[in-house]
């Protein structure tokens, strides 16, 4: 029998990667956090048995959770991202030349690690824009005082430690913790995997109760269950869908030219949601 990593996402259904060797596999505080080489797909790693990023894929998720919501915004200079450990998403962030801190709030410092060890082209930790601070998410948006521009929220499942960034309190702390025209976004789970429909459900109703502007976008992710993926996007002044938006992403070539899956025309496509996946949210 091969080496293989199996996640069932519905009983015996589900994802299955060759493996060549365990690389690192620490249970912290919080989780057990493991990273192994794979067949195909680079390292990768996944948390208490979920997977989070491989090295092949990884640029989907964190260029889509990234730069729609930094081209939404008009002028982003303090951005706030909750989770994120393995540092992929900071360093999309951190292209953006407007930005001037990135804080980066991971709960557990050994994703970190684990990914400074095991995915040296993910993360940009020695950028001095970027401050990471080791400590619970949650409660540290619920602090806030100098507010954000952008709130990027990449947690893991809501399972265990990332359960709370699906409640709409949290929604609400952000909301708090953002300037007029601030801007979120965060990881919402997969349209195919029915028992996220509750947490997907919480997050898009309470954006859709705060937010001006509220709406679902997919990619497509071959490490993630079923593949397809979705984020929600909420905005309190800029539409992101709107023509201004557009051409900020159009005169943003120097950024988006060097990208493997984001532009503009992908930025716009990827808010048209097939009928099943727009009534998951319907109220
Ligand atoms: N099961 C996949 C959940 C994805 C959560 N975030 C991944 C971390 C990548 N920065």
């Amino acid at each position: 029998m091969p080496l293989q990593y199996n996640e069932y996402y519905n009983e015996q259904t589900g994802l299955t990667v060759g493996l060549k060797k365990l690389l690192f596999s620490k249970q912290s505080e919080y989780q057990l956090v493991e990273v192994y080489e794979t067949d195909t797909w680079g390292n990768l790693m996944t948390i208490d048995g979920m997977v989070m990023l491989s090295e092949w894929d990884e640029f989907v998720y964190h260029e889509m959770i990234s730069h729609v919501a930094m081209f939404t915004h008009p002028n982003p200079k303090r951005v706030l991202i909750i989770g994120g450990g393995d540092g992929g998403t900071a360093r999309e962030v951190l292209k953006h030349p407007t930005v001037e801190s990135v804080d980066m709030v991971e709960i557990d410092k050994t994703v970190v690690d684990a990914s400074k060890l095991h995915f040296p082209g993910v993360g940009d930790f020695e950028n001095p824009k970027l401050n990471v601070l080791y400590e619970d998410g949650i409660a540290f948006v619920k602090n806030v005082k100098d507010p954000y521009d952008v709130i990027i929220i990449d947690g893991s499942d809501p399972v265990g430690p990332a359960e709370g960034l699906f409640e709409k309190d949290f929604y609400q702390f952000c909301f708090d913790a953002m300037n007029e025209n601030g801007v979120l976004t965060a990881q919402t789970e997969s349209p195919w995997v029915e028992s996220y429909y509750p947490s997907m459900r919480k997050v898009f109703h309470a954006i859709d109760d705060l937010f001006l502007f509220s709406k679902m976008y997919l990619n497509f992710i071959p490490l993630y269950p079923a593949g397809m993926w979705s984020m929600a996007c909420a905005s309190k002044m800029a539409d992101p869908l709107s023509d201004e938006v557009g051409e900020r992403i159009a005169g943003g070539s120097e950024i988006v030219s060097a990208l493997k899956y984001y532009n503009g025309d992908v930025h716009r496509g990827a808010f048209a949601l097939p009928n099943f996946v727009a009534d998951i949210i319907k109220r």
